[in-house]
């Protein structure tokens, strides 16, 4: 029986195409889900979109067309660059799918006999692009702490969820469960901020507005957009009020909740408080994933400064932005975009430490060894060194992973690359072919192409499509897990397929010059 392994992405706002900073996390996560995969792991991956609220309402009215339609548009485009990017999600959940609308009703009405739901009356500060009510005390100079726009004094007959009842056993539940926050800074920032001075019940419906899930016994009521989302990581894997599932319970408690830092609040505070409404046990973790700028400054659709992952696809290639958006975005800072950067990584890892080795090395086996792949010959000291580091790349991949650092992760699959190139160097082979020393240009050979092979096989979770195109050169199947776990599995006496540029160089000033036209 394999391991069950839960990861989910937050559902993207349909309000309009995701940029790439949304895209970051589909292409996060599904490194994360491939690298799980790979370690044996049954993985349920989720994804999808959120499509009620008053914004989107807004949005389709602005379009001229009906909020479903609007929404079907708009997460079709969603699904389309998830697809793009390669990424191997099993499930793409709405939450305008019936089943989801269904269940959301149900468990509303569950928390309402249970009391945990009540009515009442909100008076609040209320941003209208976010959809939050906020506290005098969570302004920043008096304007919404989210997104800097105005506030406006709003009143309304509500529904309310007693968060306040859980407030305790929240503080105790994250202090005696480290990991549960990711980063662990996050965690001090939740319970400080705005666990311990104190949780105020939480408005779960409006009245303002249509576009939701109507309250079943109070219809002129639809459900706050964050008790409809949330319970999109439920839902859809078979979470019913009377009857959950055997997917349910074979899946749940999530893994992991990867999520954008934004709504590390949304995840550690409502959810879980509305789970033990409902007397279920909470995911294991919540990720907050740092974000990533351009140009060092905050995207934004209505900043105009917005980059789009299929933009970026059709200049560098998918491989090319999968690479760039893991790499740059360490564990816990902000990453960058820029063409300029994204030049120089592309021209630097990719092209130059990635695809000339694999070049290079495939070539000179169809050149001194007719393709062939060699037997070993003769050993030196060096090839230890060499086996060495694919070793502790392969070890150190697979911790950076278990932390969830992936870009240390790509870092370490890396190494293998560069000690390759090194060790071309440092072995000269076109000096071995010459003095026609072919025993000792066998083992240099050989050594070169499994070490790639094995450097592909941890590569693919991050660039699936160039691992696939470096097992086709070398013409080989040994492409699992347990297939580098020793040096040396790589069949001799096979032919390599003919030698193809993995990322041709880009000249970054004619580059720059044609996207300025
Ligand atoms: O928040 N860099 O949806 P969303 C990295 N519907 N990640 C970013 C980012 C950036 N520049 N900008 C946004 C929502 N994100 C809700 C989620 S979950 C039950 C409901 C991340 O479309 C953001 O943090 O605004 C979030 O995790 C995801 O993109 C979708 O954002």
């Amino acid at each position: 029986m394999k391991e069950k392994y839960y990861i989910s992405t937050a559902i993207t706002y349909t309000s309009g195409k995701p940029h790439i900073g949304n895209t970051y996390e589909i292409i996060l996560a599904d490194a994360i889900a491939r690298f799980k995969r790979a370690e044996g792991y049954d993985v349920y991956f989720q994804t999808g979109t959120d499509e009620h609220g008053e914004k989107i309402e807004l949005k389709a009215k602005e379009a001229g067309v009906a909020p479903q339609e609007f929404v079907d548009d708009v997460a079709h485009t969603i699904q389309g660059i998830w697809d793009r990017m390669n990424t191997s999600y099993d499930r793409f959940v709405r939450t305008t799918d019936k089943k989801h609308e269904e269940q959301v009703q149900k468990i509303f009405k569950k928390m309402y006999d249970k009391g945990d739901i009540y009515k009442g009356e909100y008076r609040g500060l209320y941003c209208t692009p976010c959809e939050s009510f906020w506290t005098e005390s969570q302004l920043v100079d008096g304007k919404c702490p989210d997104c800097g726009r105005e506030v406006k004094e709003a009143t309304e007959e509500a529904y309310f969820f007693k968060l306040s009842k859980y407030q305790d056993r929240l503080v105790e539940y994250i202090e005696s469960h480290p990991e549960f926050i990711q980063p662990e800074s996050r965690k001090n920032e939740m319970l400080n901020n705005f666990i311990k001075p104190g949780l105020q019940d939480l408005c779960v419906s409006r009245t303002s507005f249509d576009w939701g899930i109507p309250v079943t016994f109070d219809p002129k009521h639809v459900v706050y957009v964050w008790l409809d989302a949330l319970t999109n990581y439920i839902t859809n894997i078979g979470y019913d009020v009377d009857n959950p599932t055997d997917e349910f319970k074979k899946y749940w408690p999530a893994d992991l909740h990867l999520i954008g830092k934004d709504i590390i609040r949304f995840h550690t505070i409502y959810w879980p408080c509305f789970l033990w409404s409902l007397d279920i046990e909470l995911p294991k973790q919540v990720f907050g994933h740092p974000w990533l700028l351009t140009n060092n400054d905050k995207i934004g659709k209505s900043r105009g400064n917005a980059i789009y992952a299929d933009d970026l696809a059709d200049l560098f290639g998918v491989d090319a932005v999968r690479y760039y958006v893991l790499h740059e975005i360490p564990f816990a800072n902000d990453g960058n975009l820029t063409y300029e950067l994204m030049i120089e990584r592309y021209n630097s890892d990719l092209a130059n430490i990635l695809g000339n080795l694999v070049n290079r090395t495939i070539s000179m086996d169809k050149k001194y060894f007719e393709g062939i792949v060699p037997e070993i010959g003769v050993a030196e000291p060096i090839d230890e060194d060499l086996k060495e580091t694919v070793r502790n790349a392969t070890l150190h991949t697979k911790e950076a992973m278990d932390r969830l650092r992936v870009a240390d992760a790509i870092d370490a699959v890396f190494e293998i690359f560069r000690r390759s190139n090194k060790y071309i160097d440092e072995t000269t082979p076109w000096t071995l072919a010459k003095e026609g020393n072919m025993e000792r240009l066998k083992t240099v050979i050989y050594n070169l192409l499994e070490s790639i092979r094995i450097g592909a096989v941890l590569l693919h979770s991050f660039l699936p499509e160039t691992a696939e195109k470096i097992y086709h050169q070398l013409n080989t199947d040994k492409n699992d897990f347990e297939s580098i776990k020793e040096f040396g599995a790589l069949e001799s006496g096979k032919s390599v397929n003919n030698p193809e540029a993995l990322f041709a160089r880009i000249d970054k000033d004619k580059f720059l010059e044609e996207l300025q036209k």
